[in-house]
């Protein structure tokens, strides 16, 4: 297709946000943006195949390896009627932040074909695609995943049409010598997947070689089914290599599985038919109408749950009149989950990414520091060569709970007192990023196991002492985490991934999720609010503490509210360990995803919180939208 034929894009001011562009897909507003986005893969595609080519030429000699970028069709956690766009980089992580401006650029300027061909021209030279990588792209591939909204798959093809059509332009401005054949640049759909699913399999395939006759679809295929094979295989050892292995199938625990009838369920319906019947736990999926598009994150999935404290409406299932005492929900794109349980028929209990990051912090750190123990005494003197601590680090955003932060570092503390008289194996950092997993995957990836997670349920264990290290760090890693690493998505955190990873772990614990609730820390109360306003962009903040910086007005404002609420007599500590309960926290912040502002309100006692959340939206409301009565 030539790029005379393009789309125009209907949505103005789009920014590729905490995960790419978003809006409502009705009546074909996102054609143009996923032609633009078909565009930027195939370019990013092209600019890896080069570098390959250049920068390591003894992968050549090797055999080359695939040049595979990702587009994933998908607007997550938002309504059914938005759609949007994940690019996947040719490492199987976030795209780099170069080729987002170039993206932006091309949504917001490239209006006319002229423009996207002047565009794609800049880019070709800037980025050094030459006339010969564009000739012989074989073994590089546009990959598009897509989850189950209705507008998927014609914005695929629409990814589809861009892609081919940003080779074929390239070409032609090579005099048309040597146009590419249909292989050259493959542009593959897989269908319905999972966002982490399509990382893996970017992630995968770039590690493999090619052959002139290898398919790209053929390829993704192998490594799909190869990611669902390595989940079952590393959960069932997981589970059978625990102490309490072997019980009578009457110990089985049933974990109910909210799929939020997106693109998890089919995913999670094929790994629990490859479970063996000894598996401690059984799985109930619930929320699986994937066909039915209406219901896609419709009162369900990780969003809803975790932002109200609310039970999914459960649409396919008896379950919904006997609350379960272990349950799980992913969101559209089974990026996320959060956990749940009922202690009493009407009360719910949330174990969100806060209790996630700090179990698995909690079970790293106690894994390496009883290795150590295991070593007996090991000296500076005597510590095998290029063997140092393992540096351990773990990644939040401010949305943390303040009770979670102050768990981890108090597990700091413990981790340097325990290792005062001796030679130290394992150090704890504690970091934070902005919101976006983008922004906590670059820091997590600083250390040798690298723990991220947001309280909203996007998170994952990072491993890359594993890729980097020499092997004789490697065998050093206890099997118990060498198993934990076989169960992460090494490529992106995973929704349906951290659930057998966390069941892993509560099962050599021998934990419930009651247990797990009960035994880190207690959150301090949190508010969450939504407010629309006619322009979110007016919101300025500092840093990733998100400090207010404009409109001054709403800064002054919140500042007595938060004043006004410090200044009252003080809690009693919520946390035995708690010397004092933190000062009340208010962030707000315009939405990466949604064209909404985020309120996110910290204090104690629970009516203190809900009454200054009230206030500050009150406070939004007025200086933002003041034409609302
Ligand atoms: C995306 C990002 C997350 C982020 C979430 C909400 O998730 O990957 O890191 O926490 O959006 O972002 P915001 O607060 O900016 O709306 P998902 O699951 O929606 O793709």
């Amino acid at each position: 297709m030539p790029l005379t034929q393009v789309p125009p894009v209907a949505i103005g001011g789009l920014v590729y946000g905490t995960a790419g562009f978003r809006g409502n897909a009705e009546d074909g507003r996102l054609d143009g943006v996923a032609y633009r986005c078909g565009v930027i893969a195939a370019l990013r595609a092209l600019s890896e195949r080069g570098r390959l080519g250049t920068v390591e030429p003894e992968k050549r000699q090797a055999g080359q390896v695939w040049a595979i970028v990702g587009v994933m069709v998908t607007a997550s956690h938002n309504p059914s009627c938005d759609n949007g766009f994940k690019i996947v980089d040719c490492d199987g992580g976030m795209l780099e932040r170069r080729w987002e401006q170039y993206a932006v650029d091309l949504v917001t300027r490239g209006h006319r074909a002229e423009d996207i061909g002047r565009q794609l021209q800049h880019i070709a030279g800037v980025e050094q695609i030459s006339s010969t990588v564009i000739v012989n792209a074989r073994g590089t591939a546009v990959l598009i995943g897509q989850d189950t909204r209705t507008t998927s798959p014609s914005l695929a093809r629409w990814i589809h049409r861009g892609a081919a059509a940003a080779a074929e332009y390239l070409c032609r401005d090579e005099g048309g010598v040597g146009r590419p054949s249909a292989s050259s640049l493959q542009v593959v759909d897989v269908g319905v997947c999972s966002t982490p699913a399509l990382h893996y399999a970017v992630w995968r395939m770039q590690r493999e070689t090619w052959r002139p006759s290898s398919q790209a679809l053929d390829a993704a295929e192998r490594v799909l089914s190869e990611y669902e094979e390595r989940l079952v295989a590393a959960f069932v050892q997981a589970t059978a290599s625990s102490p309490a292995a072997g019980d009578a199938a009457s110990a089985r625990t049933t974990m109910v599985v909210d799929c939020a009838n997106g693109a998890g369920a089919p995913l999670l319906q094929r790994l629990c038919e490859r479970l063996p019947p000894a598996c401690p736990y059984r799985f109930v999926l619930v929320n699986t109408a994937v066909g039915d598009a209406d219901h896609l994150n419709e009162r369900c999935g990780a969003d809803y749950v975790q932002r109200n404290r609310q039970a999914p409406a459960v649409w396919d299932s008896p379950l919904a009149r006997s609350p379960p005492e272990c349950a799980g929900s992913l969101d559209g794109d089974a990026d996320r989950l959060v956990c749940f349980f009922h202690p009493t028929p009407n009360a719910l209990c949330l174990l969100d990414g806060d209790h996630m990051v700090a179990l698995l912090v909690d079970f790293v750190v106690g894994a390496l520091l009883h290795a150590s123990d295991d070593d007996g005494g090991e000296t500076v003197a005597n510590r095998p060569e290029g063997r140092r601590p393992w540096r351990v680090g773990v990644a939040l955003t401010a949305y943390s709970n303040a009770a979670c932060v102050a768990f981890l570092h108090r597990l700091r503390k413990s981790c340097e007192v325990q290792q005062q008289t001796r030679v130290p194996n394992v150090s704890l950092d504690i970091v934070f990023a902005e919101t976006g997993v983008k922004h906590l995957e670059r820091q997590a990836r600083e250390y040798d196991i690298g723990i991220y997670f947001e309280p909203n349920g996007h998170g994952t264990v990072l491993w890359p002492c594993l890729n980097t290290s020499p092997p004789a760090t490697q065998r050093h890693l206890p099997a118990a985490l060498q198993l934990l690493a076989r169960l992460a998505n090494p490529a992106i955190g995973d929704g349906v991934a951290n659930l057998l990873l966390l069941l892993a772990v509560l099962h050599a614990r021998q934990w419930s999720l009651a247990m797990w609730h009960d035994a880190l820390f207690t959150p301090l109360p949190a508010v969450h609010r939504t407010v629309r306003v006619p322009d979110r962009h007016l919101i300025v903040t500092r840093g990733a503490h998100y400090e207010l910086l404009q409109p001054e007005a709403l800064r002054d404002s919140v500042n007595q509210l938060v004043q006004a609420v410090s200044a009252a007599p003080p809690i009693e500590p919520h946390h035995p360990a708690d010397a004092a309960t933190p000062a009340p926290r208010v962030l707000i912040r315009p939405s990466g995803t949604e064209d909404i502002v985020r309120i996110y309100v910290e204090a104690s006692p629970k009516p203190l919180a809900e009454q200054l959340a009230a206030d500050v939206e009150d406070a939004v409301i007025r200086i933002l939208h003041p034409s609302m009565p």
